[in-house]
Order: C-alpha cells, then sequence, then structure tokens
C-alpha cells in the first residue's frame, strides 16, 4: 500500500472508515486510547464487544465492532504484547498492525488510523513501536489507501514522520 501518513491529534476525532483501538485481551474497556475510543464512542461499543467477543481477543489479533457515535463506522480491537509485564515478542506487535489490515480489507474499509499499538501503557520502547508501525503497514498487501498514524504528542509526531521519510 502507499507509505502510511503522520497525523498529531486525537484518535477518536479521525474521519476515517475504521479506527484501531489498543485494546487488551478482556476487550471491556481500559486506559489511554481505549478509554477515549469507548468513552467519545458511548456504550454501543461496549455492548459490540461483549456480544461478538464473549471471550475477548488473542494478543497479536484483531476484530471489528461498531464505532457508536464517533465519526468513524468502524472500531478494529488489537491487543498489542505489555512490554511492561514481560511480553517480548516482537511479532506480536507486528501481527497487530497486519491483522487490523486484514480485518479492513474484509470490511471494505479504505481508510484507517492506528495508533502507536503498546507504545503507552504496555511499554513498548517508543522508536521500535515507530519502526515496526511504519515498517509493517508500508509492507502489507491491502486494498486501504489511507492509513494513518495518529500521535498524540509533538515529540512521537516527529519520530513517526521521520521513520515514513526513510521508507
Ligand atoms: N489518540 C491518539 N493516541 C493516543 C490517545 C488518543 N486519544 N491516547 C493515548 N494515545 P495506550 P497500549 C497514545 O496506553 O500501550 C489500556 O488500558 C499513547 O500516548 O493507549 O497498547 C488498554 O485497555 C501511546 O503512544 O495503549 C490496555 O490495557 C499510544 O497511544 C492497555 O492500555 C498507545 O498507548 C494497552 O496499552
Amino acid at each position: 500500500m502507499p507509505a502510511p501518513t503522520a497525523v498529531r491529534g486525537d484518535i477518536t476525532a479521525q474521519r476515517v472508515d475504521a479506527v484501531v483501538n489498543a485494546a487488551n485481551r478482556a476487550m471491556r474497556g481500559g486506559g489511554g486510547v481505549d478509554g477515549a475510543i469507548h468513552r467519545m464512542g458511548g456504550p454501543a461499543i461496549l455492548d459490540d464487544c461483549i456480544a461478538r467477543f464473549p471471550q475477548g481477543l488473542a494478543t497479536g489479533d484483531a476484530g471489528w465492532t461498531t464505532a457508536g457515535a464517533l465519526p468513524a463506522r468502524w472500531v478494529i480491537h488489537v491487543v498489542g504484547p505489555n512490554h511492561a509485564a514481560g511480553e517480548r515478542d516482537r511479532a506480536l506487535l507486528v501481527s497487530c498492525y497486519r491483522r487490523a489490515l486484514e480485518v479492513a480489507d474484509r470490511l471494505g474499509a479504505r481508510s484507517i488510523a492506528f495508533p502507536l499499538i503498546s507504545a503507552g501503557i504496555y511499554g513498548w520502547p517508543k522508536p521500535d513501536a515507530v519502526d515496526a508501525a511504519v515498517a509493517t503497514i508500508a509492507a502489507a498487501d491491502t486494498a486501504v489507501t489511507d492509513a494513518r498514524i495518529v500521535a498524540f504528542d509533538e515529540a512521537t509526531f516527529d519520530l513517526v514522520a521521520e521513520r515514513i521519510a526513510r521508507l
């Protein structure tokens, strides 16, 4: 696919077909991006998580729900590895991006906004989290034409933009 683009802002405000949520295995909400998405999207997202994912989701996997009141149509939930808790298998982080794009293709989504998965509460070192995001999205075989990496702060935005420039 074309190179991803770097965006600075709040992922919940993105006008895209699908926003990606950095969830956990239980899929019942949490802090960070997960908290923001459930807060802004409203209770329909949690209802759909419970209905469609009674057992939650495995680390490295992706699954979709409604986006509720968000401008997006779908939320694609992924579960990144929890580096802070000792989950250090990088293939699981790469898998989150690949699987999210596969789910997007199945939905017919053409635009998607990713957060930097595992790079917050889960503590994945920021430069490697950026590298995994940019390289995996850029190499994916997908019908998605607009893939954004949404950075919350200026320093992270700069890291993402610099890595994209090196593609
Ligand atoms: N928009 C864009 N980026 C954001 C936003 C936002 N609204 N909020 C945070 N970030 P995190 P993780 C950035 O912690 O590390 C939850 O409790 C943040 O600065 O959301 O995968 C879940 O339920 C960081 O760079 O996700 C899980 O238990 C990045 O998004 C756990 O946290 C990801 O940070 C998942 O932790």
